[in-house]
């Protein structure tokens, strides 16, 4: 009967941050395009392998960008689409399985719908199958009215490698599609070049791969180069277009690409043992917000992808007060050093806790775990209030709750 969600809505209220009132509402009307980058994480950023940049492009783009150099992917076995859900719904995925297969016939309050009901256009662009993840179903539950999938794209054997259309091709195809789109638009791209086993052809091989025994390091490093240079003639083809100056960029990593299968060859190229401290670190992902007329600024905060919502809303203008979102601004002044990820672990401004150890982030090493205690329950507590509202469908009573607030306020 929702009564469960009293608590929940306690705990998210006392939670609830307020905007930052000069970034509030600056990009009002403005598009969105959020970029989602395969398996792609922050080590990559502002870094070389074999005296070569990685990412030049982004090098370049975050200089004109807020970029979140603390900010964390929260997924689980739901890999891509749990990213989808976290960044679209501020809540966090499940712990086992997929919530796109689960749980898509939940009531959800997913950005698209909520941009939707503001006027804007939704849309999910994505060169696969469209049953994958079970994108078609969830798609409708998050309030997207159009997803390009494979059928609108001219896939070929030519244009294609690893698991479908390479990313140059779906980002120039795509600007038919953002051409033909009512604006303003809400528009997601979701790139695949960049995904396990890292298969590039010898054409678009910008970069030269990692030189050790594991292969699949090895070719990371071109595959994100690719991606890098797939963004660059995205952006130049939106510029083309007029649509640079109107839209807000939003790129994130979707998940970890290299698996601590891979540790040694890791701590090889970081040149430092890959501990469970140092790989929680490494579950950072890029996060880069471009917004017109604004100066590029780095920001350390530690934060999430359940963050991402409230602060797309609260740049559009929109107010997020009355929502269940687990997320805070990442622009609030408010906003504490803390995130949670889905197996548990947490990282504040000076700790990271992960398997029943605390960490100290000056020094990487092992600290008393009492240290820790304090934020474990906090934890605790965001994982499991979310899953109540996922496993009760307990949105589903929220929405009734709502309306019956704002007929109050109207009295
Ligand atoms: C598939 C793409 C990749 O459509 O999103 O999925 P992943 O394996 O990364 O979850
Ligand atoms: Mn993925």
């Amino acid at each position: 009967d929702g009564s469960e969600l009293v608590d929940i809505e306690n705990y998210v209220r006392a939670n609830y941050k307020k905007p930052n009132e000069n970034l509030f509402g600056i990009a009002k009307g403005k598009n969105v395009i959020l970029i989602s980058m395969e398996s792609t994480q922050s080590f990559v950023i502002n870094n070389t392998v074999n005296g070569e940049e990685i990412t030049p492009f982004l090098n370049d783009f975050i200089k004109e960008s807020y970029y979140f150099d603390n900010f964390y992917h929260q997924t689980a076995q739901g890999k891509t689409s749990d990213s989808e859900f976290i960044v679209e719904n501020s809540l966090y995925g499940l712990s086992r399985g997929a919530v796109f297969f689960t749980h898509s016939g939940n009531e959800y309050k997913a950005t698209p719908e909520v941009l939707n009901e503001n006027g804007y256009f939704t849309a999910s662009l994505h060169a696969n199958n469209k049953s994958f993840w079970n994108r078609d179903i969830m798609y409708d539950s998050l309030g997207y009215q159009r997803f390009y999938s494979l059928p609108d794209y001219d896939v070929r054997d030519d244009n294609s490698i690893g698991w479908g259309l390479k990313d140059i091709d779906f980002f120039e195809q795509s600007i038919a599609h953002l051409k033909e789109m009512p604006k303003p638009f809400y528009a997601k791209f979701i790139t695949l070049t960049n995904h396990f086993p890292f298969e590039l052809g010898e054409e678009d091989l910008y970069i030269q791969p990692y030189n050790s025994t594991n292969k699949t390091v090895n070719n990371y490093f071109p595959t994100v180069r690719y991606t890098d240079e797939a963004l660059k003639l995205f952006v130049e083809r939106l510029k083309e277009e007029g649509l640079y100056e109107d839209s807000v960029i939003i790129i994130y990593g979707d998940h970890y690409g290299i698996s601590e299968n891979h540790n040694k060859t890791m701590g090889e190229f970081l040149g430092t043992e890959v501990t469970p401290y140092v790989s929680t670190q490494l579950q950072r992902v890029p996060l880069i917000v471009h917004i017109p007329g604004q100066k590029g600024k780095t920001i350390s905060k530690v934060s999430g992808q359940i963050d991402l919502k409230p602060t797309i809303l609260h740049l559009l203008g929109i107010n997020t007060k009355r929502n269940i979102d687990f997320g805070t601004d990442l622009f609030s002044k408010d906003k504490t050093d803390f995130t949670v990820l889905r197996d548990g672990s947490f990282i504040t401004k000076d700790y990271v806790y992960t398997r029943e150890t605390c960490y100290d982030k000056s020094t990487g090493e092992e600290i008393e775990k009492s240290t820790c205690e304090p934020y474990a329950e906090k934890a605790k507590n965001e994982l499991e209030y979310s899953d109540k509202v996922i496993y009760g469908d307990l949105l589903r009573f929220y929405e009734n709750t709502k309306s019956k607030v704002i007929t109050e306020d109207k009295k």
